[in-house]
């Protein structure tokens, strides 16, 4: 494999260079034992915008701790304040500097930073070739951000001064015009000043010219001083609630050449060795599946030559059950692996890896361990996302039915969650006046509330697909469409799976019949809402905007307010989107008939009308651009040898045996694709290096090795099966929890990016999107803190999608 021997020319060049100073790796970044100094490795990549995993970033033992290191224009900068631009990135190995050049094009402003290993520390240094632009002078300044989860209750003292960084913001702050605010992404604004005209902004914790943090923790201890300026400790959790303690200088007015220098020196442990990561299926294993924990090494880590599984008998004492040769699998990335097969054990029981000192925690050897991977996505995570609806579970209340007040058109306009209104509404309806009938099915996207059409067209097909195929009966979930009440492990006699399809059917269908085609989103109109953490009900004031009303004033009557908070409807016609409306329109009407009629006779008649409309303006489009709407078209269905194969699979139940004998070949050719992956990484899945973590990919993998195997068991063997379920149940790099929420044995993940995503915690039976990569060599995913989406959020397209998986995989043991 070309990755992995160009991995491992890397590893022995940096193992060798390894030494107490930072020296500038092959890689690219500063490196010692115990600390990476990252610089631009990862760039603000105006996706997201500030997503906390760009510019200057520091690994320290292990764990990412310090990011954002770049200029910026705020104290304490969010999400959507402007983040700068990537120019230039210049690794200079024999002087040992990394500098890059950043740009803010809408101030017209440049700057440099150059970073130089200096023994064990880093300087770096802040370049201005012109002095920073007048309106951003005193604003903008240099900033290095830290990570509250490992840093809060920790000391620190600034210039002798004694502090302790505080678990929850409770620091000062004044307020401001907002004419003295650095704009904002495409000019929107995260907060509503109540008519103030004033923006917070936050005091600094602390003033000094050298600050020493965490002595009290060697793994986070870091020492920062600055001669030439004064550094600012900041928290910028007092403005949002995934903000990190900042430190930072602002740059001095009207100066140029080297106007700012800090000394960073983060310590190392001497010879420090990363504990290793015993990669196992904390969920458990049926005695007959093959069993092989995958463990994770320090590559200047010794190799042990074995490990043990150890069985806890039932009057609590341990023995042996086995003890087996490790087998090296060799450096992938930045660790070592090696691979412990334990499948010879089979007797039911209760166990735990031993390797070295490290100890798992304990699972189980039993038949039934699978049984229950998919009950809390279905009766917990998926209905507290039905939307329009109050959910409620025991005591407690989820949420309010959200938006009564329904959805406008939504004017020409570009929009902070990627979507776009284009110059014509395509629709009926002016701008901004109410699109009657929207308020009503559907769910929420993923950690924000707006119903993205693509990704409920997924959940309506991932649920049709399972009900078809395996016909789940389980019933713990109450839906009442007619109160729009929902109340979690309350039966009402119908099977969840099929409320559930009722109801995004209810709100496609009703896009359809009252925008005439499909929206591309119903969205929210003001940043200021989007970013909302709480209660879906109290995202908008359930009243319509009435633009004679003052801000804020509400009418006589009680049903129109001033503030223009409500919801838009994204309208832009996609023939492509309402073709595949019209598909899943169908499907629906096929699973609802002599459940809702009414409803499936609704999603028969649009998928006609839709698929008839979609099929002319497809033609009317192909013969203006000449051919562009095939070739994209065909794009489309090309894909990959996993979606090829799906989607041959899927016809299956439909066609003839002559079909299936046909696609033999292909199952083959996918049988050998799955094999590829034992020699492509340790975990034998497909990993995703993107800026979102791969779960989809990872799942989408499993499903269509679980139905090969279904249909083609000589081709496919049963030991193929394990692959998925092993790397989303705790065997993956990083870290051994299982990326279900409460899915797992003694150890699922706790920190997960939803709905209550400001509580560090999570909803039941959400799916993380796992292991995100981080140029050029390390994977994360945190469980201490939750904010960091690419990793820890989940969305409704890819909980159906495991529920898919998880049916299919329990069904074929
Ligand atoms: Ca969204
Ligand atoms: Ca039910
Ligand atoms: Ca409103």
């Amino acid at each position: 494999m070309k990755k992995k021997g160009f991995l491992l020319a890397a590893l022995m060049a940096t193992t060798t260079g390894m030494a107490q100073d930072l020296k500038l790796n092959d890689l690219g970044y500063f490196e010692r034992q115990g600390v990476n100094v990252l610089v631009f490795s990862n760039s603000f990549n105006g996706g997201f915008n500030d997503e906390k995993n760009s510019g200057i970033e520091i690994i320290h033992h292990g764990v990412r701790t310090i990011q954002g290191g770049a200029v910026r224009l705020n104290n304490t900068p969010e999400q959507w304040d402007l983040v700068p631009k990537m120019t230039n990135r210049k690794v200079d190995k024999e002087n040992g500097t990394i500098e890059v050049t950043m740009r803010y094009d809408d101030y017209d402003f440049d700057s440099r930073v150059i970073v130089t290993a200096k023994g064990k520390a880093v300087e770096i240094a802040v370049w201005l070739d012109k002095p920073v632009p007048e309106k951003l002078a005193g604003e903008a300044g240099f900033n290095l951000e830290f990570l509250p989860s490992q840093y809060w209750l920790k000391t620190f003292s600034m210039d002798g001064r004694l502090n302790r960084f505080p678990r929850y913001a409770t620091s000062q702050t004044i307020t401001r015009p907002n004419s003295e605010k650095p704009r904002q992404f495409k000019g929107f604004k995260t907060y509503d000043d109540r008519g103030t005209d004033r923006f917070v902004d936050p005091m600094p914790l602390e003033t000094g010219h050298s600050i020493l943090m965490a002595a009290d923790a060697p793994e986070r201890m870091i020492r920062i001083s600055s001669d030439d300026a004064e550094l600012k400790l900041y928290d910028g959790r007092m403005l949002a609630q995934n903000g990190w303690f900042v430190l930072r200088s602002v740059l001095p007015k009207g100066k140029t050449g080297k106007v700012i220098t800090w000394k960073v020196e983060p310590h190392a442990i001497p010879g420090w060795i990363r504990e290793p990561n015993i990669g196992f299926c904390q969920v458990g294993y049926i005695p007959e599946q093959p069993k092989v924990a995958v463990i994770e090494l320090d590559k200047l880590d010794k190799v042990q030559s074995t490990a043990s599984l150890i069985r806890i008998k039932d009057d609590g004492t341990t023995e042996e059950a086995f003890k087996g040769d490790i087998k090296p699998w060799g450096p992938y990335f930045k660790y070592n692996y090696v691979k412990f097969d334990f499948s010879e054990v089979k007797q039911p029981g209760v166990y735990y890896i031993q390797y070295g000192n490290t100890k798992t925690n304990n699972f189980l050897i039993d038949a039934h361990v699978y049984d229950k991977i998919t009950d809390a996505t279905t009766d917990v995570w998926v209905p507290i996302h039905m939307n329009h609806m109050y959910v409620t579970e025991g005591y407690r209340t989820w949420h309010g039915e959200p938006f009564k007040e329904g959805y406008l058109q939504a004017p020409e306009s570009d929009h902070f969650d990627l979507h776009r209104q284009g110059p014509t509404t395509d629709t009926k309806y002016k701008p901004l006046e109410l699109i009657p009938g929207l308020n009503i099915g559907g769910f929420f996207d993923a950690g924000d509330f707006d119903i993205e059409t693509g990704s409920n067209i997924n959940v309506v097909q991932n649920l049709i697909r399972a009900w078809e195929l395996f016909k789940p009966q389980r019933d713990e979930t109450f839906v009442s469409q007619e109160q729009r009440y929902v109340d979690l492990h309350r039966p009402d006699g119908v099977p969840d799976i099929l409320q559930f399809i009722e109801h995004g059917t209810l709100n496609l269908v009703a896009q359809a019949e009252n925008i005439g085609h499909m929206a591309s989103t119903l969205s929210n109109s003001i940043l200021d809402n989007y970013h909302h953490l709480g209660d879906a009900a109290s995202i908008t004031d359930g009243l319509h905007y009435d633009p004679s009303l003052k801000p804020y004033e509400v009418s006589a009557d009680g049903k129109r307010s001033g503030t223009p908070d409500d919801m838009w409807a994204f309208t832009t016609r996609n023939p492509r989107l309402d073709l595949q409306a019209a598909g899943i329109f169908t499907s629906a009407a096929r699973v609802l008939r002599g459940y809702n009629d009414e409803l499936a006779e609704r999603a028969q008649r649009q998928a006609d009308r839709l698929r008839s409309e979609a099929e002319q303006l497809l033609k009317e489009q192909k013969a203006r651009r000449d051919g562009q709407a095939e070739a994209d078209f065909s794009w489309m269905m090309g894909g990959n040898i996993t979606n090829k194969l799906q989607t041959a699979l899927d016809s299956i139940p439909m066609k003839d045996e002559a079909y299936k004998e046909s696609l033999r070949p292909l199952v083959k050719e996918f049988a050998d694709y799955v094999k590829g992956f034992d020699q492509n990484n340790p975990f034998g899945v497909p990993i995703g290096l993107g800026n979102w973590a791969g779960v989809n990919m990872v799942l989408s993998f499993g499903i269509a090795v679980n139905y090969a195997h279904l249909y083609y068991p000589d081709i496919v063997s049963k030991d193929e099966i394990y692959r998925v379920a092993n790397w989303l149940y705790g065997c993956h790099p990083y870290h051994n929890y299982s990326f279900v929420a409460v899915v797992g044995a003694a150890r699922p993940k706790q920190v997960f990016y939803g709905n209550n995503r400001a509580d560090f915690s999570f909803i039941p039976g959400n799916v993380a999107p796992g292991l995100l990569f981080r140029q050029p060599d390390h994977f994360e995913n945190f469980d201490d803190w939750p904010f960091l989406w690419g990793q820890n959020e989940g969305t409704i397209a890819g909980n159906t999608q495991y529920i898919i998986f998880g049916t299919s995989f329990k069904n074929l043991q």
